[in-house]
């Protein structure tokens, strides 16, 4: 198998961890404590940076034990070296409405085996249908209220607290983010928040009447440390969206919390060239990113093939997709 380039932070202190043992630093050693300054995130010494990992796919499908094992998590930090890892946690769908301590173990179980590898882990309450985050706020205030009770102190944890909202007016969104932050600001005065924006994260260009980006920059949510996700597709999305995107970045802290090479509903064929003009724009603006989806779902964005399980997570049984990650991943 691969060599770690990763020692464990293991109760390591981040001065600790800086030993010349031979391995390199996690990306929680490395960067620290995250915070927002002006539209960029930086790590505890204010220096830019740009987070790059997976997102799962929806944890009551492709979770822990179904999918989502200490070797498949070995393979995502240590071959594939990603920075974080996004943990897709619906609400809906046979998600957290139907066994909220269920899904918040679960979450849970996930977020210590991404943080014992050093990397990110980014919390996302995985909303889309209904697409008003306001009708989740009950579940979202006692789901965050656990969590960031739970994870305060820790440096590696990043809060999505609603991914895809649609249907609605920014209004609505930044009544709901409102609401929300406090709860987990009660806790975690510090660890950085992504807010979902309109239009599936669009940042409001697919929302019919929506006046995209606008709407934010002149009615930005209360609080500090806070992102605004924007989600891509590249074969449904290209120049025109790469564009707004980049012109957005100028005024807005962004974080690209999911994105894929393929159709937006995840399949279908990918476009790598779009792919990568869209990666060249986040490298650019320095914006962090979570590909859509570390999974061996049969769908084009399932980057392992069918049935790939421990013990199998190398380069053979890896998609189309799953090889352009990684080695975008490897490319440092
Ligand atoms: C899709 C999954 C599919 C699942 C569906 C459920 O690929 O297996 O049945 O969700 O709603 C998103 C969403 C994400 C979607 C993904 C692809 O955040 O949940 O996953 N996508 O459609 N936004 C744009 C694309």
């Amino acid at each position: 198998m691969y060599p770690s380039r990763r020692g464990r932070l293991g109760g390591k202190s981040k001065a600790d961890a800086d030993e010349p043992d031979g391995v390199s630093e996690t990306p929680v050693e490395r960067h620290g404590q995250l915070q927002v300054v002006g539209t960029t995130l930086c790590d505890d010494s204010g220096d830019p940076v740009q987070l790059r990992g997976m997102s799962t796919h929806g944890i009551q499908w492709f979770g822990w034990e179904e999918f989502l094992t200490d070797a498949a998590l070995d393979a995502l930090a240590d071959d594939w070296q990603a920075d974080c890892c996004r943990i897709a946690m619906y609400v809906q769908e046979g998600g957290y409405e139907t066994d909220p301590e269920g899904f918040t173990d679960e979450v849970r179980r996930i977020v210590d085996a991404v943080l014992d590898r050093g990397l990110y882990a980014i919390v996302d309450f995985h909303i889309h249908d209904p697409g008003d985050p306001l009708a989740n706020l009950d579940h979202a205030t006692t789901f965050f209220e656990t969590v960031a009770a739970e994870y305060a102190d820790s440096e590696g944890v990043i809060y999505e607290i609603c991914n895809e909202p649609n249907g609605v007016a920014w209004d609505r969104i930044k009544a709901y983010a409102e609401a929300v932050i406090p709860v987990i600001r009660r806790y975690d005065p510090k660890g950085p928040i992504v807010v979902g924006t309109r239009g599936w994260s669009s940042l409001g260009f697919a929302e019919v009447g929506s006046e995209g980006p606008r709407e934010i920059i002149e009615n930005p949510v209360d609080g500090e440390n806070l992102l605004y996700a924007y989600h891509f597709y590249a074969s449904t999305h290209g120049q025109w969206e790469r564009d707004r995107l980049a012109a957005a970045a100028d005024e807005l802290p962004i974080f690209v919390t999911e994105c894929g090479s393929m159709e937006a509903d995840g399949d279908g064929t990918n476009d790598f060239e779009s792919t990568r003009e869209f990666m060249d724009v986040l490298a650019d603006n320095t914006i962090s990113w979570a590909f859509w989806n570390y999974s061996d779902d049969w769908r084009t964005s399932g980057v392992w093939t069918e049935g790939t399980t421990d013990g199998s997570w190398t380069e053979a049984n890896l998609t189309p997709t799953g090889q352009w990650v990684r080695e975008t991943l490897r490319d440092r």
